[in-house]
């Protein structure tokens, strides 16, 4: 919740609600915000549902799923620490890929006794749209080399420039807000320093060029991105204001 634009929070659960999803809760597992909510919610949903007898074994054992770098992981360390006041029991990282195989179950709560499999996230064999691609790959889901770093930068500044979110004009101390990626990457990488030498071959010989490393500016850009640092974005903002599709 802490990186994505929740101005229209009503609107975002109203759709979810529309493609059959309940109970929603919006958390930030790095601040444990709203993480105490997850438990009580879990145990009604559990001890309401009519498909467990649970006379003999009190314990819960659920599965946590979700698409890559999510943060299946930090959720349930957050819960640790909330209810266990426990450390760190599964590995966390920037990238897609960090957990790789379902892990054995993790104590989460002790009343009631709540255990966590944590598993390696899953995307749908097929994304429906080279745009929904984007967003996923935006958001991390896969690594960014198979994408292209330029490739997802120029999809960034698109986005942020639609949303008006022109915090990254100001961030890397551009003149204005430009729709052009090559020209917005030069200018991150003079600023930052991030030049390189590229072997030119001309017809008398081979010349050495410096010039702006792009692929290490489109890093840096989707890093800040990525950190909150250019604000809160709802990648999917538009679909809040289209009509439902008819069943
Ligand atoms: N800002 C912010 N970052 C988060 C939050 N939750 C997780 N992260 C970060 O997101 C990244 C991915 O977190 P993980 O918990 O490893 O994600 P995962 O879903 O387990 O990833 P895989 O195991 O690779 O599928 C890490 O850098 C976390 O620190 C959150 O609520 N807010
Ligand atoms: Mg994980």
């Amino acid at each position: 919740m802490d990186l994505a634009d929740l101005s229209e929070q009503q609107k975002i659960i109203q759709h979810l609600e529309r493609e059959g999803l309940k109970n929603i809760i919006f958390t930030n597992c790095v601040k444990d915000e709203n993480v105490k909510q997850i438990v009580p919610m879990v145990t009604a949903l559990v001890g309401s549902s009519y498909r467990y007898h649970r006379g003999e074994n009190a314990e819960y054992c659920i599965m946590v799923i979700g698409v890559p770098n999510v943060g299946k992981s930090s959720l349930i360390n957050s819960l640790r620490r909330q209810h266990l006041r426990k450390g760190k029991a599964t590995r966390v990282g920037g990238e897609p890929g960090i957990t790789r195989a379902v892990m054995s179950k993790i104590q989460v709560c002790e009343r009631p006794p709540m255990f966590l499999l944590d598993t390696p996230g899953v995307l749908a064999p097929r994304i429906g749209s080279v745009e929904t691609g984007l967003k996923l790959a935006l958001c991390g889901t896969v690594l960014d080399h198979l994408v292209g770093e330029e490739t997802l930068a120029d999809y960034l500044l698109y986005t942020l420039n639609r949303h008006q979110l022109l915090g990254y004009v100001q961030h890397y101390g551009l003149d204005g807000a430009c729709d052009d990626v090559v020209s917005v990457l030069k200018r991150v990488a003079v600023r930052l320093g991030k030049m390189q030498k590229v072997k030119v071959l001309t017809g008398t010989g081979d010349v050495n060029v410096i010039q702006p490393n792009y692929t290490a500016a489109a890093r840096d850009f989707l890093r800040t991105f990525r950190s909150g640092l250019l604000g809160p974005v709802m990648l999917d903002r538009d679909m809040l204001h289209t009509p439902p599709a008819d069943p």
